[in-house]
């Protein structure tokens, strides 16, 4: 403390405004121009034309900046949850957070029953979270654990050119066995993300990406929630365990923080909560349309900023293009569980959701038996759309998950992929799953016999009265 306090008297302590910059600078050249004459304002004759100081320091820099020192999680910020993720450790050095992130290869479960090799940062995907305040400075050893090189990219920071991270424009890309150092200072409060850029298409296609979140030196409002969610997209072969980064349309595999439903922890809050959501997408090839279930929200932010009030409007989808982060925040003021997918239909669906012959209203009869002689486990896909395979358990090869989403009451959702629950509860202190809704009595869809349906009126179709009746009657035995 003593030390880098003494050191942080030296520097300014408040930035001058861009007004007062020019004022100087215009003082200056007046100056100039009344001693020596007309010719003093020639930028060619007069160096003095155009002083250093008349360019604004730029906002990563220290004389751009109200020195603070680094911000403390429960003091300068409320930490985010990122769902079955993590936040990366850091160590303070002479008022600087020191982080390390290693790039390694890693073995990672999708979801219950699928588990890959995929590539990450310290034995997750995504990497941990980075989270630090407006204004901190950082150093951030990045360790290549790989078989290639790479590089890291601090996505829609703004910094020094030498810190951006591109392997072969900024910096060479660090070999295997390498470590480099990044050090700058988060200038902007906001949501972001970091990635390799060493061919970027296999070395973020492979799961090297993460999230970064700077909270705001002086929040005007703190979230009583809030969350980090990646958006990735994967195609991973049934059977096999290892993603295909050259795959350019045909993604099996959709994943909120590197997970699929059911393998998807769900975003808790208590009635009442104001709840931020951050959401980044480093999808490969495809922008994602986020739909949330029960509320109606605001866009508060890009990776650009924060957007000003008057100029926010109301959502229910908000879309996540590929290499943006928007962040929605809403009232938690609608208890229940709510969906909050990808409104892809295809992004709902896990791996055994895709390319089978559609056989939707053929009846396929003792066809699977017939062919089954030919060839053992085979099952017809489609007839019912994936209510069979949700269900039944069909012989599937090793290592792949099937269309079973996540399992509640009334059985599984039959959508899974980019897919979690929002559990909104009366009492819910944490982010522990409080487990299933309780549906207060008169506020749930229910069953209805004909008798009550003719009661209000409705003319019930003669066709279906007799099955109406017999779905009743085994419902009444059973
Ligand atoms: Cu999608």
């Amino acid at each position: 403390m003593t030390t880098n306090q003494n050191n942080r008297r030296l520097r300014p302590t408040h930035k001058l405004s861009r007004r007062q910059m020019m004022l100087s600078s215009m003082t200056t050249v007046l100056g100039a121009g009344l001693a020596s004459g007309a010719s003093a304002l020639d930028p060619r004759r007069n160096p003095a034309y155009v002083p250093a100081a008349a360019t604004p320091p730029r906002p990563w820099a220290d004389e751009a900046r109200d020195w603070y020192p680094p911000g403390k999680p429960g003091e300068d910020y409320a930490p985010v949850f990122t769902p079955n993720g993590a936040t990366l450790d850091y160590k303070i050095v002479d008022d600087v957070k020191v982080f390390h992130l290693i790039a390694e290869e890693i073995v990672h479960e999708v979801a219950p029953g699928l588990v890959v090799n995929c590539w990450g940062y310290n034995d997750r995907m995504p990497g941990p979270t980075i989270e630090v305040v407006e204004g901190d400075r950082v150093r951030i050893y990045v360790t290549n654990r790989l078989m290639v090189p790479t590089s890291v990219h601090w996505h829609a920071i703004i910094l020094p050119c030498g810190m951006d991270g591109v392997g072969g424009l900024t910096q060479p890309a660090i070999a295997p066995g390498d470590t480099f150092v990044y050090e700058f200072i988060f200038p902007d409060a906001g949501s972001f993300m970091y990635h390799s850029h060493v061919d970027p298409m296999t070395q973020e296609g492979m799961g090297l990406v993460g999230s970064i979140v700077v909270h705001p030196r002086k929040p005007e409002r703190k979230p009583d929630r809030d969350f980090v969610l990646l958006l990735h997209e994967w195609a991973i072969e049934p059977g096999t365990s290892v993603p295909n980064p050259f795959e350019m349309s045909d993604f099996n595999i959709l994943t909120f923080n590197g997970k699929s439903a059911p393998g998807t922890h769900p975003l808790v809050a208590e009635l009442g909560d104001n709840v931020r959501i951050r959401i980044g997408n480093l999808s490969a090839m495809d922008h994602h349309p986020i739909h949330l279930h029960g509320y109606n929200f605001k866009i508060t932010q890009t990776d650009g900023g924060p957007i000003p009030e008057s100029a926010q409007w109301p959502e229910t989808t908000v879309l996540v293009g590929v290499g943006q982060t928007r962040t929605i925040e809403f009232l938690a003021d609608n208890p229940g569980d709510w969906l909050l997918h990808c409104h892809m239909t295809h992004h709902t669906m896990n791996q055994m959701g895709h390319d089978f012959p559609n056989m939707i209203g053929v009846d396929p009869g003792n066809i699977d038996e017939k062919i089954r002689k030919l060839i053992p486990g085979y099952m017809t896909m489609g007839q019912d759309g994936m209510e069979s395979m949700a269900h039944m358990r069909m012989p599937m090869p090793e290592n792949s998950i099937p269309m079973l989403g996540v399992q509640t009451q009334f059985g599984p959702t039959i959508a899974g992929g980019m897919l979690t629950v929002l559990k909104v509860r009366e009492n819910a202190p944490g982010y522990d799953d409080p487990g299933m809704y309780d549906f207060p009595e008169g506020t749930l869809s229910h069953r209805v016999t004909t008798e009550e349906m003719e009661q209000d009126g409705i003319d019930f179709p003669k066709d279906m009265r007799e099955r109406h009746s017999a779905n009743e009657h085994d419902n009444h035995e059973g």
